[in-house]
């Protein structure tokens, strides 16, 4: 590796760093900008693997750590007719299809995650804008639920699809979506999250069904699930960088 280049990438640690911290927007729009920040990336995730090992958990908090009012950002309240009418129901028909590379696709009502065993967690969610919020979150382990679908042996990856559309109006629609591996998508802390703090999910937190990933940024953490999908690598669906933001330039490695 060239000098300049090592000191670039050296650097680039900090210009990643930094760049997180300026919050939810575009960061690397030149090609050797983002091929250097993956080489960051990779850095980061097989130090964080070495060290903290696969199936480490992350830090859990008691009930008085828990904050008054859990921070909501991002979308809201997605726009849609469809949506709307979900929402209108309570949700009784919302379902979750997962498929894929899976043996057993599978589509799960609402009824069906909260029949499944449930993991209580209280964590700490940590935006790249800066602020973090302690919250108790309950769902099913995702794990539980590939384990129904039966991924196949070339399933490498797990991507949500959301139903809030991130475009402006005229345009084509963009829904929000994220990717995890397999390692993290099978950690006992992620789970498919339908309550907050004991109540059901609320809408600007992602109603009826939302990712928590306790070892990663919050955008990792996608609201809104409608459909899960096992694939065997990440560009072949959305902008090909596995994720909403991830397309913007943001990392697809978010572990913290
Ligand atoms: N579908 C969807 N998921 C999303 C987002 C979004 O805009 N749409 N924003 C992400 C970001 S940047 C953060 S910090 C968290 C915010 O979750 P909260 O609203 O429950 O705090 O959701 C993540 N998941
Ligand atoms: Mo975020």
């Amino acid at each position: 590796m060239a000098d300049d280049r090592r000191r670039f990438l050296t650097r680039s640690a900090a210009v990643a760093a930094a760049a997180l911290l300026s919050g939810c927007s575009g960061l690397s729009e030149k090609k050797w900008v983002s091929d250097a920040l993956s080489e960051v990336e990779n850095l980061t995730r097989r130090a964080q693997r070495l060290f903290a090992g696969r199936q480490a958990l992350a830090p859990e908090f008691t009930k008085a750590d828990i904050a008054p009012v859990f921070r909501a950002n991002g979308t809201l309240d997605p726009a849609s007719d469809d949506y709307r009418a979900h929402a209108a129901k309570d949700f009784r028909d919302w379902r979750v299809e997962v498929g894929g590379l899976v043996e057993r696709p599978l589509s799960l009502s609402m009824e069906a995650l909260r029949a499944m065993p449930s993991r209580t967690q209280i964590t700490r969610h940590d935006c790249v804008e800066g602020w973090s919020c302690i919250g108790e979150w309950k769902g099913t382990p995702l794990r539980l639920v590939l384990a129904e679908a039966r991924p196949r042996n070339d399933a490498r990856y797990v991507a949500f699809f959301c139903a809030d559309n991130m475009a402006e109006e005229g345009v084509p629609a963009q829904y929000y979506y994220e990717s995890l591996d397999l390692v993290e998508a099978t950690h006992p802390q992620t789970l498919l999250a339908y309550e907050l703090n004991g109540q059901a999910l609320p809408i600007e937190h992602g109603a009826p069904v939302r990712l928590r990933a306790e070892r990663q940024l919050g955008y990792k953490m996608a609201k809104y699930i409608q459909r899960i999908e096992i694939v065997a690598d990440l560009g072949s669906f959305g902008g090909g960088r596995g994720g909403y933001w991830e397309d913007q330039g943001y990392s697809w490695y978010a572990g913290i």
